[in-house]
């Protein structure tokens, strides 16, 4: 396992694990962290090996956001340049890697700590884990993609209602919204979650990739531009050696062995 100070970064059975290292403070983020986050997101966009990516943290924390002491002082911090250069990259770093991304949410995710879970593909979740749109209380508002996030998940009502009074939404809360795709046993929770990213990674992710792309895309196309970009999409799918494999593995009724190629 390759250490930066405070990320950890592991590649195992085309699984890349990025954790965020910082138990004590429950993975409250520098602006160092964000840019290893970036740097390893990029890192598991090019690398061949790599079909799926978790985001995790060590201990109770998944991250309580922005590290508030590193913030504090006598001098004002220009938050707008902090969001740009920390986490705005992050947030398009993971919309933009053409492998699917795991949020694997180990316990608390406040502030931007949570938006960062919610900018991954898919989410799993302790039993333990909470959600929380911590900004309120001291004063900011969303980012992260907390504005542009929140109200696609939940209408815009209750994402004002989340930002607004900045309360817990539960790991089984947030299943019941479909936010999170499975919730784990805190004790399971390192096992069960690999085992979840590694099925994905046994999908054929070029079609993942795909999809993921042709999903964003959509979200801001009228329903004619839409249908435009799948037609392209699906052109480029169906060259895919796994889209051949697949369709052999039918008609040869076996299992498929996809390469994400
Ligand atoms: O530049 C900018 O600021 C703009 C960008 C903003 C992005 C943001 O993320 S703003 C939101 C920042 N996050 C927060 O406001 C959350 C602050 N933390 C909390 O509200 C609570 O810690 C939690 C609800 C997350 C968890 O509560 P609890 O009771 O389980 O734990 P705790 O005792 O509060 O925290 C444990 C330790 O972590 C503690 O350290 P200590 O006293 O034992 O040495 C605490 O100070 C530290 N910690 C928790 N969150 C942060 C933090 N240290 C620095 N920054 C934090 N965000």
């Amino acid at each position: 396992m390759a250490e930066h100070q405070n990320v950890l970064f592991e590649i195992s059975q085309g699984v890349a694990t990025i954790t965020l290292n910082r138990p004590e403070k429950l993975n409250a983020l520098t602006m160092d962290m964000l840019h290893q986050l970036a740097l390893l997101i990029a890192k598991c966009a090019e690398h061949d090996d790599v079909r799926a990516v978790i985001l995790t943290g060590v201990g109770r924390g998944f991250s309580a956001g922005q590290d508030l002491a590193a913030v504090q002082g006598n001098q004002p911090v220009n938050f707008e340049q902090v969001v740009r250069e920390g986490y705005n990259p992050v947030v398009q770093g993971i919309a933009a890697c053409p492998k699917p991304v795991i949020a694997a949410v180990n316990g608390v995710a406040a502030g931007a700590g949570a938006n960062l879970a919610l900018a991954c593909d898919l989410l799993v979740a302790a039993e333990s884990a909470v959600f929380i749109q911590a900004f309120t209380a001291i004063g900011l508002m969303p980012d992260s993609g907390g504005t542009w996030f929140l109200p696609r998940i939940f209408g815009l009502h209750k994402a004002k209602e989340l930002a607004f009074l900045g309360e817990r939404l539960t790991a089984a809360e947030a299943k019941q919204w479909g936010m999170v795709a499975r919730i784990f046993t805190h004790e399971n929770f390192a096992a069960e979650s690999f085992q979840f990213a590694h099925q994905i990674a046994t999908l054929p992710t070029a079609a993942l990739a795909m999809t993921k792309a042709a999903m964003h895309q959509a979200l801001s196309l009228p329903l004619a531009e839409a249908l435009d970009a799948e037609a392209k999409w699906q052109g480029k799918a169906g060259l895919t050696t796994d889209h051949a494999e697949g369709v052999a593995a039918f008609l040869e009724k076996r299992k498929p062995h996809f390469q994400g190629k």
